[in-house]
């Protein structure tokens, strides 16, 4: 058999995306396949059983910012399960570098109401601290888990920026199973543990808007080179560019 450039070529990029699909395969099954991990909250959970309403607001004197922020910065990004517009640390640290420092002072309340001390995650991460934008009508994100890629716990605080109310509600399946949805009043927030709640944010009805500041801690920064490529190529499906 005679081997040449272009066969070594075409070998090389059938390898290319076969590996591609089955990380997608994977990467589909990991985050949609439902299992109810809240059935059981452990004694050492400190009353954190995977969720929690808690009170806390972004400062006043951020909101006009953030608004502005979420109207004019962001690619938007309509693939399968996802409609919405996410803005990256990256682009808020360019136009709010406060709001950054402002994250930075919260892994000590974080880790009050969890039980377990977690650090805001590595600041190059563009989902460290973003904007998750819902504009359009039918914009949602539909079930799934978050993948976490690190070593440790992974969180997710979500503090709404606008709090006209709308269609497109958090929801989430409690320990019987059941679909339920979270209303937040001014100045509550939603704390919940990604890889282990399966949730949703529901479809935007016309004529409305939803700006949410989402947070993220980690009790541990370690993550693997498989785990690295899947998190790069999940930036890449987020944030609609490669940050
Ligand atoms: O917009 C929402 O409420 C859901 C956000 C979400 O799914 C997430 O942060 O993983």
């Amino acid at each position: 058999m005679k081997i040449n450039v272009s066969s070594v070529f075409l070998l090389v990029f059938l390898i290319v995306v076969t590996a591609m699909c089955l990380l997608l395969v994977y990467f589909v099954f990991r985050t949609t396949f439902y299992v109810n991990y809240l059935t059981t909250c452990k004694p050492e959970s400190h009353g954190f059983c995977y969720i929690k309403k808690i009170k806390l607001s972004i400062p006043n004197e951020f909101l006009a910012s953030l608004e502005q922020i979420s109207e004019t910065e962001g690619t938007r990004v309509e693939i399968y399960k996802k409609r919405q517009k996410a803005i990256s640390i990256q682009k808020l640290q360019a136009k709010l570098p406060a709001i950054v420092e402002w994250y930075k002072t919260l892994p000590a309340k974080i880790s009050e109401i969890i039980g377990e001390p977690v650090k805001i995650t590595p600041l190059k991460q563009p989902n460290s601290l973003s904007l998750v934008v819902y504009e359009k009508e039918g914009d949602y994100i539909d079930w799934h888990f978050d993948t976490n890629h690190y070593n440790g716990r992974f969180f997710t605080l979500l503090l709404p920026v606008t709090v006209a109310p709308t269609c497109g509600n958090y929801q989430y399946k409690n320990a019987a199973g059941d679909v339920e949805t979270l209303y937040l009043q001014q100045g509550e927030a939603i704390l919940f543990e990604g890889d282990r709640v399966f949730h949703k944010g529901k479809e935007l009805c016309k004529n409305q808007r939803r700006v949410v500041l989402s947070c993220t801690f980690t009790s541990s920064h370690t993550i693997t080179p498989p785990e690295a490529i899947l998190n790069f190529i999940k930036n890449w499906g987020i944030f609609g560019e490669i940050s």
